[in-house]
């Protein structure tokens, strides 16, 4: 079936009367669709005059802005692959992503020169960059360098031909996310067209129930899965608005943004929510949200509570991954269990695994899998972690869940996480949760390390809030006032820091690297 993306989130609003409606926000300009449709026209002749042919890669390390999702949506229209990456990256680490995915042409926004110039020095396939906003590139001497809005002024003077949108069909590569997981070496897991529009229809549709009257912003950025489904494929899935901030997320900042915009969906992190909750901003700076989610890691109960006692607007958490493109478990609009991820998705089936692969029985752990249309057709060039990943119709998402008899699913963290004391299991997730009701206790994670009998038992390392002292004993001893004593943690260390993935993911083995020293 002839299917592709950009028509979906475009060129649809434009045929469907919604052209004049505000697609895009940010500190600087508001796109109109009809604008936005016409830059990603100039943007897809632009790819299409500089030689690029249907499947080539564009990688991008862009902020979040006009030019990023005219770079992305014009790939989409062009029939060439759309590859954004992590900004955060360094340019050694960015080399390896960049030489893997083969990408014949870049797109920078200037202040990420340095990595990009340093990628580029083992990148062999790459032929030009594009450099959004002022400043140099030094580029090897084969690689072209030419400005953006230079690149989409030719494309605006190439013929009709040049922009229209190519002829695609769902199963046709869209979008490459690259996702290291908790330990490995980067994976680019390949999403067809088809898959974007399924997130939409599932999540972003039954879920959250986003209308053309709706205005996102989301903490997480573009170049994450969980930022491109917030801000990108769901508002223009139903011609709304899209508030984008191309500057590093703080509270204040956030607060200032959500206070100026007055956005109605709030995408977070735990993380995040826990900073906000730190922070001193107005109780009121969310009064125009109707509603906030929540993905990455599991959002610990307090948490919720809290949030929703000072700032009056409900989280939704829920699980996505970057294989399965969004979110595929969640909790729902007047359906909050805290401390439980939800239930699936419409559009998604999910099943808890016993060791032997067999369903496993209503309270009684697993290895969580699920299947759905947006599920990735794997990973490029990655045989064998495509092998251990995608069984057939299901992706292994590498976590342990737990499923009550009500179809709630309940995070124990990931498949390697947990930990035996005193031979019975012990979920981080529930510890980790205890820690945080301790007033002074920002962030937390628990990890088993072996005693001095080689005997595994669980260990916190603590994020203070900002100006709390607390003993490590009070620690201990709140856990065991809270919890069944063999799960309270032996010791607690305080750190400055949690080590985390670029995708805000805890990276447990990281953690107790740190405790082994
Ligand atoms: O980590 C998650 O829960 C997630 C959610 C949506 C999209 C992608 C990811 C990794």
């Amino acid at each position: 079936m002839l299917f592709n993306a950009a028509t979906y989130l475009l060129t649809r609003n434009l045929e469907e009367g919604r052209g004049d409606h505000v697609a895009v926000r940010t500190p600087t300009a508001s796109l109109t669709y009809c604008e936005l449709d016409a830059l990603c026209g100039d943007v897809a002749a632009a790819y299409r005059t500089a030689g690029l042919r249907r499947d080539d890669r564009v990688l991008m390390v862009m902020s979040d802005d006009v030019p990023m999702m005219a770079a992305i949506l014009g790939a989409f229209r062009a029939g060439v692959v759309a590859v954004p990456v992590s900004t955060m990256l360094t340019g050694a680490e960015l080399g390896t992503i960049m030489a893997d995915s083969g990408a014949r042409l870049v797109v920078c926004t200037s202040e990420f020169t340095e990595p990009v110039a340093a990628a580029l020095l083992v990148a062999a396939d790459v032929e030009e960059v594009v450099l959004v906003g002022e400043g140099a590139l030094a580029a090897p001497p084969a690689v072209a360098v030419s400005a953006w809005d230079a690149f989409a002024a030719a494309g605006e003077g190439a013929g009709a031909a040049q922009h229209e949108v190519a002829v695609t069909d769902e199963d046709a590569w869209a979008l490459w996310l690259y996702t290291s997981g908790t330990t490995g070496t980067p994976k680019a897991a390949m999403h067809r067209h088809a898959n974007i529009r399924h997130v939409c229809e599932t999540y972003g549709h039954q879920v959250l129930g986003i209308r053309p009257e709706d205005t996102t912003f989301s903490v997480a950025k573009l170049f994450f899965a969980y930022g491109i489904g917030n801000s990108l494929f769901f508002p223009f899935s139903v011609g709304a608005t899209t508030v984008l901030e191309p500057r590093r997320p703080t509270p204040d900042l956030v607060a200032e943004r959500v206070v100026a915009e007055r956005p109605t969906l709030f995408f977070g992190v735990p993380t995040f929510y826990a900073a906000l909750l730190a922070s001193t901003i107005p109780d009121d700076t969310f009064a125009s949200v109707r509603l906030a989610a929540s993905a990455g890691e599991a959002l610990p109960a307090p948490l919720l509570r809290r949030f929703e006692q000072r700032f009056g607007v409900d989280i939704i958490d829920g699980i996505g991954s970057t294989e399965a493109l969004h979110i595929f478990v969640s909790n729902a609009p007047g359906d909050i269990r805290p401390g439980t991820t939800g239930v699936a998705v419409p559009g998604y089936e999910v099943t808890i695994k016993d060791e032997d692969g067999r369903d496993a029985a209503p309270g009684t752990p697993g290895a969580l899998h699920v299947r759905g249309a947006s599920i990735a057709l794997g990973y490029w060039r990655r045989t064998d972690a495509s092998r251990q990943v995608f069984r057939g119709e299901w992706l292994v998402t590498g976590d342990t869940y737990v499923q009550d008899a009500d179809g709630y699913f309940t995070c124990l963290g990931r498949n390697n996480d947990m930990l035996k004391a005193g031979g019975i299991w012990v979920s981080p997730a529930e510890v980790e949760s205890r820690l945080l009701e301790h007033p002074a206790v920002q962030e937390a994670a628990v990890v088993g390390v072996a005693d001095s009998d080689g005997l595994d038992k669980p260990v916190g390392v603590v994020v203070l809030v900002a100006g709390a002292h607390v003993l490590e004993a009070d620690l201990i001893g709140w856990c065991r006032d809270g919890l069944a004593h063999f799960k309270a943690p032996r010791h607690v260390v305080l750190v400055d820091e949690l080590p985390k993935t670029a995708t805000g993911k805890l990276q447990r083995f990281k953690v107790r690297a740190l405790l082994a020293q």
